[in-house]
């Protein structure tokens, strides 16, 4: 047993917030009638808008936008909301995911592919990003992977480099991908691979058109809750004992290393991943550590997976945004049959953290908010 390792498990036990914790999932409806005038207010922040935020690559120009839809969300939440969002990622008493519901977004959708995403933005229409970026200001602040901007379908410009676009993509059906539809996309963390000070700790979707079938839901799966299922001798291995990935689809990432078991008793992390996203390498191609440890760890995948399918997980309707506090659950998404008519499910999606990314003391200039993927953990011996 390593120093890394002694260190793991005297941390995780000696964890001292043993509170009763709240529901893991908290859902919030907005009354229509308090929002009735905030596109008035909207198409007046608008009009201070660069004119070619639908194109630019210039961060400088996205801050009067990000400022924008950060003083527009706190002047239409609700104050007590409001509050909830900005102790979100630091009370344990919070849940671990919170919806809120009936935010009212641009007129007129345009159909759920690249070209649709390409014309709202194009003309000006900005209203469902100002509360995805909005929301995500008031949890920290909102960024994104560069190479997610590049992959995305379209052009690396524009909101597109903060903002990711999610619709089913015929090319990625039958991937286990963000984009796919066909497969079940197992539990995990995004940016599972990167170093901590540039981890997305909070996901924060938007809903512009729901699944017409309903079955597109993303599934949750409450750390607390898969801990109280885990059995004690993987506990015991997983506190122990790191795992590797050998990560050769991953942009810069020769692989990493880590503990699947962090936190604390009584706020667990508990590091799962799908290795089958985006690639087709298998769990044994990627996965390495002692025969014990990769059992524990298959253990901890079987367990979510069990834990977090039993939970309903979220439908997204349009104005619908979802806060994911990715040091408290997983999650996943079930599978579902795409149509491609335009009306297929719409969501987007920023990441946040709370600033340790950017200079001066992190590895990132200001306000750069797509970055670069240099950051990815190393294979430790
Ligand atoms: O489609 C979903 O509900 C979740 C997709 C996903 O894992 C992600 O966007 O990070
Ligand atoms: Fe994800």
């Amino acid at each position: 047993m390593d120093q890394n390792s002694e260190d793991n498990q005297a941390s995780f036990q000696s964890g001292f917030d043993k509170k009763v914790h709240p529901e893991s999932l908290l859902s919030i409806v907005i009354p229509p009638d308090s929002l009735i005038k905030f596109k008035e207010s909207y198409d007046e922040e608008a009009l201070k808008w660069p004119s070619d935020l639908a194109i630019t690559t210039d961060f400088q120009k996205f801050e009067q936008f990000v400022s924008s839809a950060h003083s527009l969300v706190r002047r239409w939440l609700p104050q007590d909301l409001i509050f909830r969002l900005e102790s979100f990622m630091h009370d344990p008493n919070q849940p671990s995911a919170v919806v809120i519901r009936g935010l009212p977004i641009d007129d007129n959708l345009p159909p759920s592919t690249p070209e649709g995403h390409r014309h709202k933005n194009s003309s000006q229409q900005f209203m469902s990003e100002t509360w995805l970026v909005g929301i995500a200001r008031i949890v920290g602040q909102p960024f994104n992977y560069e190479f997610l901007a590049k992959a995305a379908g379209v052009a690396a410009e524009g909101m597109g480099l903060l903002i990711r676009q999610l619709y089913p993509m015929p090319e990625q059906e039958k991937l286990v991908s963000a984009l796919g539809s066909r497969e079940f996309l197992d539990f995990h963390m995004d940016g599972f691979q990167v170093l901590p000070q540039c981890y997305p700790n909070c996901l924060v979707f938007i809903g512009l058109r729901g699944d017409p079938s309903k079955v597109a839901k993303t599934l949750l799966c409450d750390f607390r809750e898969l801990y109280s299922e885990l059995n004690p001798d993987a506990i015991d291995i997983l506190l122990r004992e790191k795992i590797t990935w050998k990560a050769p689809s991953l942009p810069g990432a020769a692989g990493f290393c880590k503990h699947i078991l962090e936190g604390t008793e009584a706020n667990p992390v508990i590091n799962i991943y799908d290795e089958n996203i985006g690639v087709s390498t298998t769990f044994d191609e990627v996965v390495g550590g002692s025969a014990a440890a990769v059992a524990a760890y298959r253990h901890a995948k079987e367990v979510a997976r069990k834990v977090g399918v039993r939970r309903e997980g979220v439908w997204l309707d349009a104005g619908d945004v979802l806060l994911v506090n990715q040091r408290r659950c997983a999650h996943g998404r079930r599978a579902f049959a795409a149509a491609y008519d335009g009306k297929d499910r719409w969501m987007q999606r920023v990441y946040v953290n709370e600033g340790a990314i950017w200079e001066p003391t992190g590895l990132v200039p200001w306000p750069i908010r797509a970055l670069p993927f240099e950051f990815a953990h190393k294979v430790e011996a």
